[in-house]
């Protein structure tokens, strides 16, 4: 074997009783998290959020090249740069790009171009994806299942963030390439992901749905 290794730290193994509980906790505790699009203006402090960004940065990604990036925007002008650039995109959108069967979709949700939140919520994360990283200005290294990893790092940021009693919003207006300018970001990162973080509105309903059963979503073979 070329490389080091290290005896594992910090495991930890739980009777079958706890693991139980555990696992009745974490489900109920996930099943509580309800996508939100509006929000109040009401600060957080930035540490919960770096904190949150840390706890992501953990995930696990292919040869351990961890492909993110996140900027925090919490500066006003540039969320409102982000808005208005995220609204243009939206506008054609919901004026041309999208199905008929894609709006169809949406109707539940109550979606449309306005898009106040961005401007509204405390925080932005913006996640990058790095097709390749840049190890100096000569070189660059290959990073693999980019997405995979990238997206297992989003879940659990939006997890984190819960576990703080956050709200959170995946937005992905389409196609997010302002997202580098506004943000001065290099071209290796691709935009992934806009999470919008802050409280829910005072009063904020969510629609109506619901989560698929277990035996829709799972099989034991
Ligand atoms: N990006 C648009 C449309 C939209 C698309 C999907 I798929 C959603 O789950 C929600 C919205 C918007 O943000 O309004």
């Amino acid at each position: 074997m070329s490389g080091k290794f290290i005896p594992l730290k910090n495991y930890k193994r739980f009777s079958e009783e706890e693991m139980l509980n555990r696992s009745q906790f974490i489900n109920d505790f996930l099943q509580t998290r309800r996508t939100v699009r509006e929000f109040s203006s009401q600060e957080i402090p930035i540490e919960i959020i770096e904190n949150c960004i840390k706890a992501a940065g953990s995930a696990p990604s292919g040869a351990n090249k961890q492909p993110w990036h996140f900027v925090i925007v919490k500066n006003q002008k540039l969320k409102k740069e982000i808005r208005v650039a995220a609204e243009k995109e939206e506008n054609e959108f919901y004026n041309g790009r999208a199905t008929k069967e894609w709006l169809k979709d949406l109707e539940p949700f109550e979606t449309n171009a306005d898009k106040p939140f961005l401007e509204e919520a405390p925080y932005l994360i913006v996640v990058f994806e790095e097709k390749f990283t840049k190890t100096d200005s000569e070189n660059i290294s290959k990073n693999y299942y980019v997405k995979e990893s990238v997206g297992i790092a989003a879940g659990m940021l939006i997890t984190a963030l819960h576990y703080c009693g956050l709200a959170t919003l995946t937005h992905t207006p389409s196609p997010m390439n302002f997202l580098n300018k506004i943000l001065n970001r290099p071209k290796n990162e691709k935009p992934f992901l806009l999470l919008v973080v802050g409280y829910p509105k005072e009063g904020t309903k969510v629609p109506d749905i619901s989560r698929k059963s277990f035996n829709e979503i799972a099989d034991v073979k």
